[in-house]
């Protein structure tokens, strides 16, 4: 029997993220080649888009550098046709105006666009960890107990003003409930064309806790107020593998990626995006699930190609 493209689920990993500080694990991608490492270790074990933020060579910090990004996007273009989603999220603290500009540096095929502002903390994390690499960790996370990530309607619309010039679909980081509406204003007032592509980020504090009946509670929101979309889930920590697997059994696509989760299971640091790739993939075939290719995914999610990117 033939497979339909569109019974196949895509599998995303984001692969360094903003979250995460060094001290955590040695295995956080930091330097450009680091990331392209792991990119290839996503690509390597089926996923079909690689989610990507980049970081100071040295420091580890998360910044917005257009080089860096520039470097790595080409690099993996030699190497692979796997889907790059830049981040216009960037690091906390990043001015909005930097944040998009990769959007316009690069013209991606996807990018997220975080769907809304919230209490994005992570100082809660803090005191589970005694010894630093760097000066800059502790207070990044600590600094997040006072810190709004400010995703205004204004902030909004003129992303998606960027996004229409270069042909870049928006994926809409969806961090609880209010932003499902707040997509659908977006389309109503025209700033967005649907089917529109929703990640649903599950367990950040500030956001939506991860659970089985928030993630129903989602689904069937987006469905009442937006109807014509494809979605993916990713959580937070230790709730990556279950949710992931919840959103498959629903019909959905997943993202897993150190962005989000650091191990492979209890205990056991994942030493590259590429092994939890492996893992979900794993428990998708059980069920009877296939990971989409690039192309495939390209397909589902109606992106321009890679011949129309610029790197
Ligand atoms: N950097 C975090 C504040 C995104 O990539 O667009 C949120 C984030 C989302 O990482
Ligand atoms: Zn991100």
């Amino acid at each position: 029997m033939k497979t339909n493209p569109s019974d196949k689920k895509i599998f995303t990993a984001a692969v360094t993220g903003a979250i995460h500080t060094p001290s955590m694990s040695p295995y956080l991608p930091v330097t450009a080649d680091e990331i392209i490492a792991d990119v290839m270790s996503v690509y390597d074990a089926g996923g079909a888009v690689a989610h990507v933020h980049v970081r100071d060579q040295q420091s580890g910090i998360p910044n917005a550098d257009q080089e860096t990004f520039k470097y790595i996007a080409s690099e993996v273009k030699k190497r692979c046709d796997i889907i790059l989603c830049t981040t216009t999220g960037g690091r906390l603290g990043e001015p909005v105006e930097n944040r998009v500009r990769v959007v316009n540096s690069l013209s991606p095929e996807v990018a997220s666009l975080n769907a809304g502002s919230l209490n994005f903390a992570l100082f809660h994390v803090a005191d589970k960890f005694h010894e630093w690499r760097h000066d800059w960790e502790k207070e990044y996370l600590l600094g997040t107990e006072d810190f709004i990530f400010p995703n205004t309607f204004y902030t909004m619309r003129k992303f998606l003003e960027n996004f229409a010039e270069q042909g870049t679909k928006p994926e809409f980081e969806i961090y609880d409930v209010g932003m499902i509406n707040n997509v659908s204003h977006l389309i109503q007032a025209g700033h967005v064309q649907p089917p529109v592509y929703l990640q649903f980020v599950l367990g950040i504090l500030g956001g939506i806790p991860a659970s089985s009946e928030n993630l129903v509670y989602l689904l069937n929101e987006a469905q009442r107020r937006i109807g014509n979309f494809v979605w993916s889930v990713c959580a937070a920590g230790r709730q990556q593998f279950p949710m992931v697997t919840q959103a498959l059994i629903m019909g959905g696509n997943g993202r897993v990626g150190l962005e989000d989760n650091l191990y492979l299971e209890k205990g056991v640091l994942a030493k590259n995006s590429g092994e939890q790739v492996a893992k979900i993939i794993r428990i998708s075939r059980e069920l009877g699930i296939e990971p989409a290719t690039p192309e495939e995914a390209r397909q589902i999610l109606g992106l321009k190609g890679l011949d129309q990117v610029d790197f």
